[in-house]
């Protein structure tokens, strides 16, 4: 299926700029009607004839039915193929309020146009060819970015990085399977062009291997994408909520003197040395009577099998006990690293008894005061990322990019596996090497279907 040659004939409209008043809003216009519905609803402050592309023009939005002015505004018209959408595009720059932009655009679908959906400007970018899947994806990916990074990797994207790799192995590709289906159509010419050696050089060291780096890159890209999940756990009253609040430089989680205080689960977002980080503070680990708090502290344990590092926090102005040493255990196997809390009022004795106590360097810290954080950080990021700058990799395709390139790896190792045969069969092989293709013609979008477009497409907000 190639949606690229289906054409889309009606003029979808939508509000592009978040609900809320503001400076401007912007109402967005797509399809072969735009220069009518201006024509319409805009009377330009002075009258003319023409509309040039990619210009400007004051004026006010009338509606036509009374001549009643609606709001003062700029518009412009972006004529085909130069524009958003490669259709003819009008934006009208409105002031922002829930009560003028709804008005304006009852009057857009009065004069022509019908309201467009989710992520519906993007698909019909894609659909007319100016932008492939994978920049689709990314001009999302660039609107949701949590981290410098993660914006970063998706400008990346939209510049056709990864895209740009794809088509390498996939030409190689196609020559493999050029080759093969040559020994599929004339056998009896006993064509020699590429041994089954040769072939399975070529596979691995330019199919296989830069398959195989860019699922790496996935993985890696995942956590630029997504933040890193750090679970704050340890025994009531250790400073965990505190230590959430200096992290987050913001009064979030009820700090008290009380054992006990959080019993649920907070998660909030920070971003530390350009990265997303998900710091989630938990109810203190203990056994405990209180039915609410029992739940809590189910919840924090649950949250601790998530975690991709987790802090194991202590009170440092306390001597180790036999809790502490039982919740430690608890956490071996996880991603962690120890912290030390309260050393502004902590004993240099009770200091040494636990950097003994622990068989790792913990980190020590206040979090009233604020000390320490800094090296926190970069132990988080040692755990997760080892001790590299915390770079985000060049490209890195998301799941379902990724799920594609497992998909043609596992082809092309098949294809490998039939290559190690005695007596190959050309037929075979070139199945592999086709589904290897389609495989990867599904991660730029040269093959696709409704269903996957609409996935993609719905993740959108609409006026995108
Ligand atoms: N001196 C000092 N006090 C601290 C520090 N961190 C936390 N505290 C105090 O320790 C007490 C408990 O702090 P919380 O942050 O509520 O501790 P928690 O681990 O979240 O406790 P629960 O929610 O009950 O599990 C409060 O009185 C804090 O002010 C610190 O670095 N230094
Ligand atoms: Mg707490």
């Amino acid at each position: 299926m190639t949606p690229a040659l289906s054409r889309t004939e009606d003029t979808i409209a939508a509000i592009a700029t978040p609900p809320g008043p503001g400076a401007i809003g912007v109402i967005k216009v797509s399809g072969p009607e735009a220069e009518h519905i201006l024509r319409q609803i805009f009377r330009p402050a002075r009258p003319r004839e023409q509309f040039e592309s990619h210009r400007l023009y004051y004026g006010h939005i009338v509606d036509p039915e009374t001549g009643e002015p609606v709001d003062e505004v700029l518009v412009a018209l972006m004529r085909a193929p130069r524009s958003y959408t490669r259709e003819d595009v009008l934006e009208i720059y409105a002031h922002s309020g829930y009560r003028v932009l709804s008005r304006i655009l009852s009057l857009v679908f009065s004069a022509g146009a019908r309201p467009a959906e989710p992520g519906e400007f993007t698909r019909r970018a894609f659909l007319n060819g100016r932008i492939d899947l994978v920049q689709a994806e990314a001009i999302q990916e660039i609107i949701t970015a949590r981290s410098d990074s993660a914006l970063r990797l998706a400008l990346g994207q939209l510049s056709g990085k990864l895209s740009e790799r794809i088509r390498r192995i996939r030409e190689i590709l196609v020559e493999l399977l050029a080759v093969t289906e040559a020994a599929v159509d004339f056998p009896e010419e006993d064509l020699e062009i590429l041994s089954p050696e040769e072939m399975r050089g070529r596979l691995s060291a330019e199919v296989l291997s830069p398959l195989e780096e860019l699922i790496r890159a996935a993985d890696e890209g995942r956590v630029f994408r997504e933040g890193i999940a750090v679970v704050l756990a340890g025994r009531p009253n250790v400073g965990k909520s505190s230590l959430l609040n200096a992290l987050l430089k913001e009064e979030r989680a009820i700090v008290t003197p009380v054992p006990g205080t959080t019993r649920d689960v907070i998660e909030e977002t920070a971003q530390i040395g350009g990265l997303p980080v998900r710091l989630i503070d938990t109810a203190g680990l203990r056994e405990t009577l209180d039915e609410v708090e029992a739940i809590g502290v189910e919840l924090a344990r649950k949250k601790l099998s998530a975690a991709d590092v987790v802090v194991f926090l202590v009170d440092g102005s306390r001597e180790p006990e036999e809790e502490d040493r039982k919740l430690y255990q608890e956490i071996q196997g996880r991603p962690h690293l120890v912290a030390v809390n309260k050393i502004d009022i902590a004993g240099e004795e009770n200091l040494s008894a636990w950097r003994r106590f622990f068989p790792e360097e913990p980190v020590f810290i206040s979090a009233r005061k604020g000390t320490g954080l800094s090296e926190l950080s970069r132990r988080i990021f040692e755990v997760v990322v080892g001790d590299g700058p915390v770079e985000p990799p060049e490209t890195a395709p998301n799941l379902r990019q990724k799920a594609a390139c497992e998909r043609a790896a596992g082809a092309v190792k098949r294809a490998l596996s039939l290559l190690a045969s005695p007596e190959p069969l050309p037929e075979l092989l070139a199945i592999e090497l086709r589904e290897a293709l389609s495989a990867l013609s599904e991660i730029t979008g040269e093959v696709t279907t409704e269903d996957l477009l609409d996935r993609i497409f719905s993740t959108f907000c609409i006026g995108k």
